[in-house]
């Protein structure tokens, strides 16, 4: 069961193993950043503890480990510092492996005059509040991080796997670079002419010297412009009617109310593209979901996580209402069980309730143009604020947008943890920047299939999705 997701998975049979695994897990899960299992069966642990001997077939062994800090050699480093010197179009891309190279990413882009575009677990490595900072890329991402993408002469990927290689340049249309920790993951994605293994900061410590300030400000200027024109456009997606909560409504009224050091967690469903592409992340907050397996189920979890290691920071799960019915709400009583011990009680699981698996309904309509199939899409209405109450949290719910607002800040200063449950529209598409004419034939057939949704689709959130595809139109 552990295999797939663990670096280290044994199991004890002895008790004079127990010290071999017990330091080999703990080095492997540090050094390779892993997960490690260890097994203890039942019986294993009524025994006495046993040292292992001095003879053949047992071994002895050591704690400790230290992190190495690892640059690419000099000559590489000019390498690198030539594909983006020429460079006139820089894009960067960055991943959860530029978390702690904040200070020199910005550097960087400040110097090639480049947009920086992000990875969902690189959401927090620059804050949203830059201006040449164009979002999240990919499926959830942003139309100025596509733009930056088909549109630039040079790439420098930093800390990143982001596979979709629809969302990176065409191959030939720029050169590449890229910085990662792990060499597996070097020149996966894109074909890289500079491939640098290292640690992002010292990486980027040792590169900048060799990298020359870039003084033409066109590109810059173009991005710019992109990032403001986008975050109108979601000003407006967020603002336009719904029945009766526009979600992204939700995501947008959030960022500016956001505490300064928040910590914001997010399910997989439709939330996670309000929290990529609506949630403004501000210098020193924090914010992850489960980027790799997408797997739902994984907010709540995370922010008690979030809580524990940081008890006076404020957090924030953004959770659908199927998430909630698979294990979140359980975990809920987690949250009832531990919130005393926490210097702050400020904790809130921001709950969708659309009664829809609505990510998964709308992936049907548009990848595939399958109409919604009720049978497996539709899920039960619960009262998940009224579950908050009656294990001792603050239940608010919320089902009028002139409402969200005053429902936001009463949670955010609650004197407990609260679960805020808003009452949220299933049919507003939660689909990329860019949809291609594909998805939209697929959607448009979807229209005449019978979907039962069919007619508000075609009066209200529809023109979202078209708006996106046809040139010159916005909604
Ligand atoms: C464990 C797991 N099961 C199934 C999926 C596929 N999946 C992704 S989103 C989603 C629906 C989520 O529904 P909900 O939590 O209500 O959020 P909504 O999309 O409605 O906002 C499903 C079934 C998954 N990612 N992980
Ligand atoms: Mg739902």
């Amino acid at each position: 069961m552990f295999s797939d997701v663990a670096a280290f998975v044994q199991e004890a049979e002895t008790p004079s193993q127990v010290r071999m695994l017990t330091d080999r897990a703990i080095r492997i899960a540090k050094s390779q950043h892993a997960v490690s299992v260890i097994i203890f069966p039942a019986d294993l642990q009524d025994l006495e503890y046993e040292e292992p001997p001095r003879e053949h077939g047992s071994v002895r062994t050591g704690v400790g480990y230290s992190r190495p800090l690892i640059v690419p050699r000099h000559k590489d480093l000019r390498r690198a510092a030539e594909v983006l010197n020429a460079g006139r179009k820089v894009a960067v891309l960055i991943g959860a492996g530029a978390l702690g190279a904040s200070k020199q990413v910005v550097e960087v882009a400040e110097k090639l005059k480049a947009g920086v575009a992000k990875a969902l677990l690189g959401k927090a490595a620059l804050p949203d509040t830059l201006p040449w900072v164009t979002g999240s890329i990919g499926l959830l991402g942003t139309k100025p991080s596509y733009d930056l993408m088909m549109e630039c002469d040079t790439l420098l990927i930093i800390g990143s796997g982001f596979p979709y290689s629809e969302f990176l340049p065409h191959e030939g249309q720029a050169r590449g670079v890229q910085i990662d920790i792990d060499p597996s993951m070097l020149s996966i994605r894109f074909p890289m002419e500079v491939n640098l293994h290292g640690d992002a900061a010292a990486t980027l410590d040792a590169l900048l010297p060799l990298i020359e300030e870039k003084s033409h400000f066109g590109w810059r200027d173009r991005i710019e412009k992109g990032v403001r024109d986008w975050w109108e456009s979601m000003e407006q997606r967020a603002m336009a009617p719904a029945h009766p909560i526009n979600p992204q409504l939700v995501a947008w009224d959030l960022s500016p109310r956001l505490p300064d050091g928040a910590i914001i967690t997010s399910d997989s469903g439709s939330c996670a593209n309000w929290y990529a592409r609506d949630l403004k992340i501000r210098p020193g907050m924090m914010c992850s979901l489960s980027g790799g397996l997408a797997s739902m189920g994984a907010a709540v979890p995370y922010a008690i996580a979030a809580k524990f290691a940081h008890p006076g920071r404020p957090v924030i799960a953004l959770v659908g209402d199927g998430a909630m019915q698979m294990n979140n709400m359980a975990e809920l009583i987690t949250v009832a069980k531990y919130w005393r011990e926490w210097s702050s009680p400020n904790w809130i699981c921001c709950v969708f309730n659309n009664e829809d698996l609505n990510q998964v309904t709308w992936e049907q309509r548009v990848m595939e143009g399958n109409p919604k199939f009720e049978a497996t899409q539709n899920i039960p209405d619960v009262p998940y604020h009224r579950f908050a109450e009656m294990i001792g949290l603050k239940g608010i719910f919320v089902d009028n947008p002139d409402r969200l607002a005053a429902a936001g800040d009463e949670a955010l200063s609650c004197d407990r943890p609260a679960v805020l449950e808003v009452k949220t529209d299933p049919e507003v598409p939660p689909l990329p920047a860019h949809i291609s004419l594909e998805q939209a034939r697929n959607f448009a057939t979807t229209l005449f299939k019978g979907d039962p949704e069919q007619s508000r689709l075609i009066k209200g959130t529809a023109r979202q999705v078209f708006a996106s595809v046809l040139p010159g139109r916005e909604e």
